[in-house]
This record gives structure tokens, C-alpha cells and sequence, in this order.
């Protein structure tokens, strides 16, 4: 049944979901019907009517970024609907609510989020966002949290790993396109050349990060730590002063929970580098980049202390069973453990930051944080102290103990 919906057909459609026809209002002719996805994989449409409005999102049998030649599995919409679901529950008021999913079609309808806008657009703007760490964090700490070992029996987490293990096409594509090709001669890398050709020849004949990079693949694929969102970059979270949304969950699997929050992390810096490339005052500049990383320091320490303190007032799970660290003693040993948990954690993060941040500059899939600076010297510029930056925290990565350890050396780089 499935077939790609354009506007007309995704009207009539509409107009046979009777909760859909009553939450818009008005006569279906009347509802605008506009196609506004600028991802690289899917259609999304937005729809108002006179009561309301929705975002509707279908997923196409390919890449979009790439067309017909590379074909995805629709299968993604089901684990995308799956994972919302999922996150709603445990992070409520942090995802839009689903208003009503199709399968056959591959498409959802979800609340329509305005005025909220791509939290990559707003930082390209230098707009700061109040509630973004408060917000991020507290997503970050349930979903992780509750879907680990710690909150979970066995039996539920193999369940929830069985839930999400045909989602391998999309795990796919992350391998190949972050942990893979930017170290090799890959038809579809790009860089802003001839000003970084040097680097990234140098990436790919740089045998200790391909051992490093190799490390965290690895991790990526072996490690059904929790139910990740697993493409948590600023693309994926709409933004309002007093909101703050994830959306996009198509990539979820069960995985290693550092790749989450290293995306966030990853993707703030990349906006911090990518700041001196954009046309803003010299005091806007500095205070604007001040905050970035505020909130780079922010996110971590938040969604730490969070995450810790679930463990100690929720972990019904089967990791770490109470029994075993009954009485004062006990206590304490449990307590050091949580601290030396949240330190490899912790290293996790830093590498995958990197990782994620390499692959938006040698890779296929860039971001308009960089590709927006029109002047491309200049852009080479902001990547080349990514890359620096990206490169040491992935090679140097035990000297990171601190995330003030990272902006430190985001501030170093910053005016190399
Ligand atoms: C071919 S898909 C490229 C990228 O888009 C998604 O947002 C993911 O980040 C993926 O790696």
C-alpha cells in the first residue's frame, strides 16, 4: 500500500482520519498543505488548518541527500514511531506528541511545534536558548537511564534490544558515513577544498586514529548500553524560549549512551568553532560563544548529576544488584562506582563528540553551521580548529577527565 504521498494525495488521506480532520478544523480544501523537509532522508509536510496544524512525516524509499541510487528501508518510520513513543513516556513534554502513525505508508502525524525552530538555525543566529540545558539534560538522563541495566531487568532489556534490532539499515549508515568513510578515500566524502585537502589526506593515512576511530565503532556497534536516539545533533531538537523538543528518533537502537550525549556536546562546539565564520558584532560574538560553552559544560554536569541521581533513587535493575552492596560499606563502594561509571562515560562522550564532528567535515553529510560561512576560506578556518580539536580529543582522550577539560581546549583551538 505504500506509495510517496505529494500534496493532493496527502489531503484526501488526511480528510479519512476523522481525530486528524477535527484537530485541524475547517474544510479540508481549505488546509494548507505545505512540503518543508530539508533532512536527508525524508518528506515532511506541515498542514494548518483552521484550529490547528500538524507535521507529517513520510519516509522515502532512499536517501533523499542522494536519491534512487541508494534505497533505505521504510521499516525506519515503524522504529522512529517505536522510539517516540518510548521517549514520551519517559521524557514527557520533551518530544512531539504522535497524533497518528501509519505503518503501510511509513508516515506519522505529530503536533505541529511553533513557533520552535531547528536549534542549528537558531545558533547560526546566535540566539541562546534559557532552557536547553535544564531540558536536554533531564532527555538525556530518563531515556538513557531508563532503558539501561540499571532500571531494567534482564529479561526487559533484551526485549527492548529484541524491539529495535531490525533497525541495522540505519545503524548502517552511521558506520559507514562517521566511523568509516572519512578515514578512507570514500566516493561521497567532500570537504571545503583545495583549503583542506592536506588534512583530510592526512586523516586517512593517520594509522592511530584509525585504531581510535576503530575503538569507538566498535562501541557503537557492541554496546546495547540503552535505547539511544542515535542522531541527537542540533538538526534534531527544535527550540523555543520556553521549550525544547527532540525530534527525529529514526536512528534508535539499542547503543552505547555516550554516542547520544557526545552528539550533543559534539554539535555545540561545532556551532562555538563555527561562530567566527558568521556576521555578528564583536560583543555578540564573544558573549554569544561564552554561552555556548556554558551549555557545553552545562549539558554534561546536568545530565551527570541527573543520571547519578536516578541510580540512587530508581535502580530496580538487574546491573548492580542491591544485595550485593548491602550495609554502610556497601554504600560506599556503590557510591565510588557510580562516580568511576560516569568517568568512562564520560570518555565515551569526548570520543564520540569527536567522531560526530570529524564526519560533518570530511564526510558526506555536512552542517549549515559550517556551510553557511559563504567565505570559504574562512570556513576552512572554523573546520580546520574542528578538526584539531575533534583529532585530539579522539587520540588524547584520557588527558579530557573534565568537560571544562574540553572547553578549555575548544577556547585554545578557537584562535589557532
Ligand atoms: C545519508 S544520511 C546522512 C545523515 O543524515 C542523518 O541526519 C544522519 O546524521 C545521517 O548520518
Amino acid at each position: 500500500q505504500y506509495r510517496i504521498l505529494r500534496e493532493a494525495d496527502l489531503r484526501d488521506y488526511l480528510a479519512g482520519l476523522p481525530a486528524i480532520v477535527a484537530h485541524l478544523g475547517g474544510a479540508p480544501a481549505d488546509w494548507s498543505i505545505s512540503e518543508v523537509g530539508d533532512g536527508n532522508l525524508n518528506l515532511v509536510f506541515i498542514v494548518k488548518g483552521t484550529s490547528g496544524g500538524i507535521a507529517v512525516k513520510q519516509a522515502l524509499p532512499y536517501v533523499r541527500l542522494v536519491g534512487e541510487s541508494w534505497p533505505l528501508p521504510l521499516s525506519r518510520a515503524h522504529y522512529e514511531h517505536l522510539a517516540l513513543v518510548h521517549q514520551a513516556r519517559l521524557a514527557p513534554k520533551l518530544v512531539p506528541a504522535v497524533l497518528h502513525h501509519d505503518g503501510p505508508l511509513a508516515l506519522t502525524a505529530m503536533e505541529l511545534l511553533e513557533p520552535h525552530i531547528i536549534m542549528r538555525k537558531g545558533l547560526i543566529g546566535a540566539t541562546r536558548y534559557p532552557r536547553f540545558v535544564e531540558d536536554i539534560s533531564t532527555f538525556l538522563a530518563r531515556t538513557l537511564f531508563f532503558s539501561s541495566d540499571l532500571s531494567l531487568t534482564a529479561a526487559e532489556k533484551k526485549e527492548g534490544i529484541a524491539d529495535f534490532a531490525g533497525n541495522h539499515a540505519l545503524c548502517k549508515i552511521t558506520e559507514d558515513l562517521i566511523f568509516t568513510d572519512p578515514y578512507r578515500v570514500a566516493e561521497q566524502n567532500r570537504w571545503t577544498a583545495p583549503h583542506l585537502d592536506a588534512t583530510a589526506a592526512a586523516f586517512r593515512d593517520d594509522l592511530d586514529l584509525h585504531v581510535a576511530i576503530s575503538r569507538l565503532k566498535l562501541k557503537f556497534m557492541g554496546s546495547p548500553e540503552a535505547l539511544i536516539h542515535g542522531d541527537l545533533h542540533t538538526g534534531s531538537i527544535m527550540v523555543a524560549a520556553s521549550e525544547t523538543m527532540v525530534i527525529d528518533p529514526e536512528f534508535a537502537f539499542y547503543g552505547p549512551m555516550g554516542f547520544d550525549i557526545g552528539a550533543v556536546i559534539g554539535n555545540l562546539i561545532m556551532a562555538y568553532l563555527a561562530s567566527a565564520g558568521h556576521e555578528r558584532s564583536p560583543g555578540e560574538r564573544a558573549s554569544f560563544e561564552a554561552w555556548l560553552l556554558e551549555t557545553v559544560e552545562g549539558v554534561w554536569t546536568e545530565f551527570a548529576r541527573k543520571f547519578v541521581a536516578l541510580w540512587r533513587s530508581e535502580a530496580k535493575g538487574d546491573g548492580y544488584p542491591v544485595s550485593l552492596f548491602a550495609g554502610e560499606a556497601g554504600a560506599t563502594r556503590l557510591e565510588a562506582e557510580r562516580q568511576a561509571y560516569m568517568a568512562r562515560l564520560f570518555q565515551d562522550t569526548v570520543g564520540f563528540a569527536a567522531a560526530k564532528t570529524i564526519r560533518r567535515i570530511l564526510g558526506l553529510a555536512h552542517n549549515i553551521d559550517f556551510e553557511w560561512i559563504a567565505d570559504e576560506k574562512q570556513r576552512a578556518i572554523c573546520e580546520a580548529r574542528a578538526l584539531k580539536l575533534a583529532r585530539s580529543m579522539m587520540l588524547e582522550t584520557p588527558s579530557f577527565t573534565t568537560i571544562g577539560a574540553v572547553t578549555k581546549a575548544a577556547r585554545e583551538v578557537r584562535n589557532w
